[in-house]
């Protein structure tokens, strides 16, 4: 770490308190933030860890309107639900706090009313649909109509999921509430806007200058590139809604902060909670101070609010502040992780929780296979047959069976003490050499956020313990050369000790039982990271017994849970969409369906569900936009026969203009295919 810092603030996001915690979200935020805060505990630097529940926001109250309770009932249920599992994978947070608490209020309050007394916020009177019924303008979510790309009859008012096109809802045709199912009217309403443009330039300079300091990733600065190349625009920071941070100004007393705006400050109360749970104002000492180094986890969909929304706020608040907060030192954002070869999907079932998992495996078993698997640079795969493998072959065969053996050794030799150690070998002195090197070595990969390469060069230390013990032969030497068998077996119980050091931030509870078998805890012997290498356990120093530390995962084990993914995610008979109302050949005859051939194809810039197709229907060539992305890397789609509405309005999708639309068949599983004809045609043949 760079000298010039004094703390480490560490974040990682806030979930949502609207479901459990699975797997993805650990690879995504949540294990590297903790590998990361444990290490440089370990390395004894002055290190907070934060986090909390983000209870705000539509996908909360709609949640609640389906289960017919209140927010606050269901943000109170998985808040609880989430802290737990949390604790029981092992994450060290200092505290974990939640956005529903007075505290953050106040804060998220704060910053807005610092904000607005410095001019730096616009008012804006919008067009917003309003459910007069319901007495209530309506988020986003809650429209539903024709989506006019596609005419996917139930296309959401912020985007339609069969095309991708990101809508505003008063484009959709025959909107309707889904509150109360009536038409909403269109009504002006006024919010208050966040100048992000007037940002840009310091946001450039900002990004450019962390990323010579601290080393960025190049996905997340290539996110941002992206959203500076399309211009910063100004964000709604409030909104038409009862649930949430309420606005503390005149006339705004019904609405309340945007979600985004008052979760990034949760980073913020939650540190202020853990302070005032000492009775102190400490929190000040790492987000007051730019002798901080801040680092914040997230998974790749939060890049923007993490690295242009977030750093702008505090930006502007610190231009009209005397108190000055750090801005993130580092992003280090992760891809996705997916799961047995497809996204995490709870509607189709796809994927597990974190909760399930641990009632059955053990968390250093899943933080293990996970850390080794994380997607730090590009989409990862979670597969059970890698994890039964990681286990079964590198945690137990490796890292297990060499403390057992070792343990055993001395338990059986010499009375279960640390033997002596006398005149060092070359044998002895490699081995203690690459003792002594491993803890920079591996340190240095996690200061770089590179922490599956550091999870593997902890691994492979086990794998030349296990070598270092084979070839001294000490069931030999213990009786032809008994004083070369007792070294042996004091440097094998220094190296039960490195590895514990080495390991615990990505295997904690592993650890403390090591700790354990060595009857060692950290007040009389070092357990820092910078010692892992010191031969600190003395002669005659009494160990405590052996224990296996993994027990293998069988075949059949793995096999259920294969068959158990099946049966949940593909049922037997996939149900099919309802009819559509019955209408007239002449209605039919109005579509003009032509063949084309697709000339190029390339993906839409900032968005992972649209292509851009160049296709030529025989009297001319066109320009479509479609929403396959997620089903077709654009190669596959070069010279393919398709068919077109050729007669359909033109659109805009994300600034691209499609003049028509191909036609795709997909079903309730998610499964989507083109259309395509089952001879060569020519371009412009009618389809009828
Ligand atoms: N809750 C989105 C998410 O859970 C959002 C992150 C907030 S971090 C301040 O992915
Ligand atoms: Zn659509």
């Amino acid at each position: 770490m760079d000298k010039s810092y004094k703390r480490i603030l560490i974040t990682a996001a806030l979930p949502y308190a609207n479901g459990k915690i699975h797997l993805g979200h650990l690879a995504g935020a949540y294990l590297p933030a903790d590998i990361y805060a444990r290490y440089q505990r370990s390395k004894r630097r002055d290190v907070i860890f934060m986090c909390g529940s983000d209870e705000h926001g539509v996908p909360i109250t709609i949640t609640a309107e389906n289960e017919k309770t209140t927010p606050q009932a269901i943000v109170d249920r998985y808040h609880a639900m989430n802290k737990a599992v949390f604790e029981k994978f092992g994450m060290s947070f200092d505290n974990y706090s939640r956005t529903s608490l007075p505290l953050h209020h106040q804060t998220a309050q704060e910053f807005f009313v610092k904000l607005h007394a410095a001019g730096i916020l616009k008012e804006k009177v919008e067009k917003q649909l309003y459910d007069e019924k319901a007495g209530m303008f309506l988020p986003d979510r809650y429209v539903e109509g024709t989506c006019p790309s596609c005419s996917n009859l139930e296309a959401r008012g912020d985007q339609c999921e069969k095309c991708g096109t990101f809508l505003n809802p008063l484009d959709l045709l025959n909107p309707k509430s889904k509150i109360t199912g009536e038409t909403p009217v269109v009504r002006e309403t006024s919010h208050w806007y966040f100048p992000l443009g007037d940002y840009q330039k310091r946001l450039e300079e900002y990004i450019a200058n962390r990323n010579e300091q601290e080393g960025w990733k190049e996905n997340v600065l290539n996110y941002c590139r992206s959203w500076f190349n399309e211009g910063l625009q100004d964000r709604a920071v409030t909104r038409d809604l009862q649930w949430g941070v309420r606005v503390p100004l005149k006339g705004y007393e019904d609405k309340v902060l945007y979600v985004w705006f008052d979760a990034v400050l949760g980073y913020i109360s939650s540190t202020k909670e853990w302070a005032q749970k000492q009775s102190n104002e400490k929190w000040k000492n790492y987000w007051l101070d730019d002798n901080t180094k801040y680092v914040a986890f997230i998974g790749k969909d939060n890049v923007v609010f993490h690295c242009i929304v977030f750093p702008a706020m505090l930006m502007a608040w610190n231009d009209n502040s005397n108190e000055k907060y750090v801005l993130p030192g580092n992003v280090p954002a992760n891809e996705f992780l997916n799961f047995e070869g497809q996204k995490f999907s709870k509607s189709r079932g796809w994927g597990i929780d974190v909760d399930e998992f641990l009632e059955k495996y053990s968390p250093d078993s899943l933080r293990y296979a996970l850390a080794l698997n994380l997607p730090e640079l590009r989409d990862s795969d979670f597969y059970w047959k890698d994890f039964q493998a990681r286990h079964n072959n590198e945690l137990a065969d490796i890292l297990g069976n060499y403390v057992n053996r070792v343990i055993t050794f001395v338990h059986k030799n010499f009375n279960g003490k640390v033997p002596k150690l006398h005149q060092l070998s070359d044998l002895d002195n490699i081995f203690i050499n690459e003792l002594k090197q491993k803890s920079g070595i591996i340190g240095g990969l996690i200061e770089r956020y590179k922490f599956r390469e550091a999870v593997l060069e902890t691994m492979n230390l086990a794998r030349s313990a296990n070598k270092y013990f084979n070839d001294s032969e000490p069931w030999k030497t213990h009786k032809q050369n008994p004083e070369q068998c007792t070294t042996t077996l004091n440097i094998c119980l220094q190296a039960v000790r490195s590895l514990a050091v080495l390991f615990e931030p990505v295997l904690p509870f592993t650890t403390q039982r090591i700790k354990k078998i060595l009857n060692i805890d950290n007040d009389k012997i070092d357990f820092s990271w910078d010692g892992a290498g010191n031969l600190e356990l003395k002669e005659g120093h009494m160990l405590g017994n052996p224990e296996i530390l993994f027990s293998k995962i069988e075949d059949e084990v793995i096999q259920k849970e294969l068959d158990n993914l099946g049966a949940v995610s593909k049922p037997t008979a996939l149900p099919v969409e309802e009819l559509k109302p019955l209408i007239s050949i002449d209605d039919f005859k109005k579509v003009d369906l032509r063949v084309a051939t697709v000339l190029s194809c390339e993906k839409v810039a900032k968005s992972d569900k649209l292509l851009k197709l160049q296709v030529s229907i025989g009297l001319e060539q066109r320009q479509l936009v479609a929403g396959i992305a997620q089903h077709y890397k654009p190669e596959d789609l070069v010279g393919k026969k398709i068919i077109v509405v050729a007669n359909l309005q033109p659109a805009k999708l994300m600034g691209n203009e499609s003049k028509g639309m191909l036609l795709a068949a997909s079903d309730t599983s998610g499964k989507l295919v083109f259309v395509t004809t089952s001879e060569d045609i020519a371009d412009g043949a009618i389809v009828k």
